[in-house]
């Protein structure tokens, strides 16, 4: 969607300090029985890795299929985040199969390949959830201690907010005691200013509809309005979990993390103690394709605990080559069944982005610096050399959310959002032409206005197709399948259109771009430029379901236990049964602090 022009300089990479604790291949592990050993050393599996390895006795074990993070720069870089994926080596180059919603258009389905996994590679918008998705969570699993007025204790643990890079006074933009300031990860607003953010302020005064939100973390402040992002980035720099919460744990000794270690599936350990379950603490896995000599597999154990968090997809693939999962699938792929749930794949679930672009005035936006080899380069050496400036700084400076009015025949019989005052949708604004998968015109100045659907109803799933670790799982998130996704989407596409007649666009927008935009006057044409354009925001979930300890449903307990097994939790984005209405990084790390307490307290 970028220029080309800016993968090829960034090549030249920095030295960046080393892990000392990471080996690079499977070949070189010493041991092969841990306290615990984690299945994906990405956003969960690091923050796990730290916060285990505090006690200096226990020993963990962390195996991650992709390569480490250390020289590759462009992950640094907070403006390249979207250049990071699709189909590059921090890629799984997962595509979804083609979506009946989406005029059975399949697409990329990009997900962390790399020490931080989709944490270093994603776009680093910060936020928490709201309360009322963390209070759902609780009263689903039945445990209290998921509600926000317990889960924002880990606030404080995880977030470090950071100056801007231009150090300008922040007085306004956001709400200090609604943060973390000695956490790990580094949250900062934004520190160079686009052409359009004095226009986005100004609407929020002009357009009742879009009032001004002080701050967009979400908790117990609402979400709804537009305000100042939160990036994961400080300094200028990427805040991934590798980047935090792994190197401030990489001199512990009892930290073992090994890279280009694909997990190929867990091995049952006998029966476990309660009647009719199955103990699951051994783990298969292989040096990497890239490094032949270490060919073959090596299993390791663990003698408290196996821990899954490979995410939406990795986890849910893993259970099913593991047996554990829906006997007839499974049996139809050769695989022996040896935990029956029909859950675990299922109930995927995933935010949709639609990018509008609009045609505006000048050439203030970024599009003519990103077609510039010399103003992309220069750019890049300004974060090189000072960590300033267009590349030091996120590709959105303001975005929010919305609902749906109250009356909206879409909100019956229920309202699918978390409670009344999580949103509906969400909009992105943005200085430049940004549209998955489409590379930019050649001239041409752009602002593209994302809208992104909050509380989808569509469910779909991720199947393995073969007993063979190295396939593709079919993933299939069966978008835009329910009349409330598509309505939405529709309303939000209206919404943008009230939003930029505002007078503060009136020198500056100059209309759609686009055949099917400028079509799309009518609710029929507005679903099939919906339909034709939308893609993924990259937040899937709910592959591996947390319910109530009771329930007939559901992938893994209230204390992310998998339901028929011993010895085995899953930590990731997978076990949220409803999507949180913000994105979903904030809310992976807060669930894996808690785990972390979780897991520590039951073995004591
Ligand atoms: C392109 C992109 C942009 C995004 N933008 C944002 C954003 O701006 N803001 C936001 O909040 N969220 C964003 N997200 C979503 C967010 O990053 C994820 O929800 C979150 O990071 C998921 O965390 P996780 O721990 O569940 O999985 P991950 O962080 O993906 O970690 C899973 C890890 O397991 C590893 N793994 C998988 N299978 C195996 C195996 N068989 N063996 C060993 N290791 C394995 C993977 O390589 C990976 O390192 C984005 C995601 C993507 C992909
Ligand atoms: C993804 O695609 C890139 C580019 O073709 C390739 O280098 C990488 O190895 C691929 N990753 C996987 C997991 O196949
Ligand atoms: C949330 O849980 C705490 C205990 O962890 C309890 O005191 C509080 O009342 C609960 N709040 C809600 C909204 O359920
Ligand atoms: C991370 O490590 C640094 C350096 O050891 C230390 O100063 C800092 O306090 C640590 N941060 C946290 C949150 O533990
Ligand atoms: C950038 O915009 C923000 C928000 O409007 C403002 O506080 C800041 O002073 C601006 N910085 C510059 C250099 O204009
Ligand atoms: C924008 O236009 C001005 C005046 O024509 C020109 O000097 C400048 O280089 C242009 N900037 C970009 C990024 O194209
Ligand atoms: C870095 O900052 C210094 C001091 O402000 C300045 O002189 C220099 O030009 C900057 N470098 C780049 C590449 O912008
Ligand atoms: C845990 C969970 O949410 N399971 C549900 C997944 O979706 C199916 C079909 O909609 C339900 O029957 C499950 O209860």
């Amino acid at each position: 969607m970028f220029s080309p022009t800016l993968l090829s300089f960034v090549l030249a990479s920095l030295i960046t300090p080393s892990l000392t604790a990471t080996l690079n291949q499977p070949s070189q592990i010493k041991a092969l029985t841990y306290d615990y050993i984690i299945v994906g050393g990405g956003t969960a599996g690091l923050v796990l890795a730290n916060r285990l390895t505090e006690d200096p006795t226990v020993t963990v074990l962390v195996l991650e299929a992709g390569v480490s993070d250390q020289g590759l720069t462009n992950l640094q870089v907070p403006f390249l985040g979207p250049t990071l994926t699709p189909n590059t080596i921090v890629d799984w180059n997962y595509t979804v199969t083609p979506q009946p919603g989406m005029n059975g258009r399949s697409f990329a389905y990009p997900r962390g390949r790399v020490l931080g996994g989709s944490s270093s590679v994603n776009y680093l918008f910060h936020q928490f959830g709201t309360d009322e998705d963390w209070n759902r969570l609780a009263s689903i699993s039945g445990d209290i201690g998921w509600n926000w007025t317990n889960m924002k204790k880990y606030v404080q643990k995880h977030e470090k907010f950071v100056p801007p890079i231009d150090g300008h006074n922040t007085a306004g933009q956001f709400i200090p005691s609604l943060h973390g300031f000695n956490g790990e990860v580094s949250v900062s607003l934004p520190g160079n200013n686009q052409t359009i953010d004095p226009r986005v302020l100004a609407t929020t005064k002009q357009l009742a509809e879009f009032p001004f939100n002080q701050d967009t973390s979400g908790g117990d402040h609402s979400l709804l309005g537009i305000g100042f992002l939160q990036s994961s980035a400080g300094g200028g720099v990427r805040s991934s979990s590798s980047t935090s919460y792994l190197a401030n744990a990489s001199n512990r000794p009892g930290l073992t993390v090994v890279v280009n270690a694909p997990v190929t599936k867990l091995l049952s350990t006998g029966n476990g103690k309660a009647k009719g379950t199955v103990a699951f603490r051994s783990v298969e896995f292989r040096a990497s394709p890239a490094t032949p000599a270490g060919a073959g597999t090596l299993t390791a154990t663990a003698r408290k605990e196996v821990i899954l968090s490979a995410g939406t997809v990795g986890s849910a693939q893993i259970l099913q080559l593991s047996g554990i999962g829906d006997p007839a699938r499974l049996k139809s792929v050769n695989v022996n069944s040896l935990v029956a749930n029909s859950d675990v794949g299922e109930n995927l679930s995933d935010h949709t982005l639609l990018p509008n672009l609009f045609s505006v005035q000048g050439n203030l936006s970024f599009d003519g610096v990103l077609r510039s080899a010399d103003l992309s380069q220069a750019a890049f050496e300004q974060w090189a050399q000072n960590k300033t400036g267009m590349f030091a700084n996120n590709i959105v400076n303001n975005y929010g959310f919305a609902r749906l009015p109250s009356n909206s025949p879409l909100l019956k019989p229920t309202d699918p959002a978390a409670g009344p005052k999580s949103p509906h949708f969400e909009m992105i604004t943005s200085n430049v032409y940004f549209n998955p998968g489409i590379p930019m015109p050649p001239t041409g100045s752009f602002m593209t206005i994302v809208t992104v659907l909050s509380c989808p109803t569509s469910r779909g799933s991720i199947r393995i197709k073969s007993n063979n670790p190295t396939d593709a799982p079919q993933i299939n998130p069966n978008y835009l399948s329910t009349a409330f996704d598509i309505g939405t989407m529709i309303e939000s596409v209206k919404a943008i259109k009230r939003f930029i007649a505002a007078p503060a666009w009136k020198d500056y927008v100059i209309g759609p771009f686009g055949d099917a935009f400028a079509a799309a006057t009518s609710d029929a044409s507005i679903e099939s430029y919906v339909r034709g354009l939308t893609t993924t925001i990259f937040h899937p979930v709910g592959t591996a379901s947390m319910s109530s300890k009771a329930a007939k449903n559901g992938v893994v307990n209230p204390d992310l236990t998998v339901k028929g097994t011993e010895g085995l939790r899953v930590v990731d984005a997978s076990v949220f049964p409803f999507v949180p209405s913000t994105h979903t990084q904030g809310p992976v790390y807060l669930l894996a602090e808690r785990a972390a307490d979780i897991i520590k307290q039951a073995n004591q």
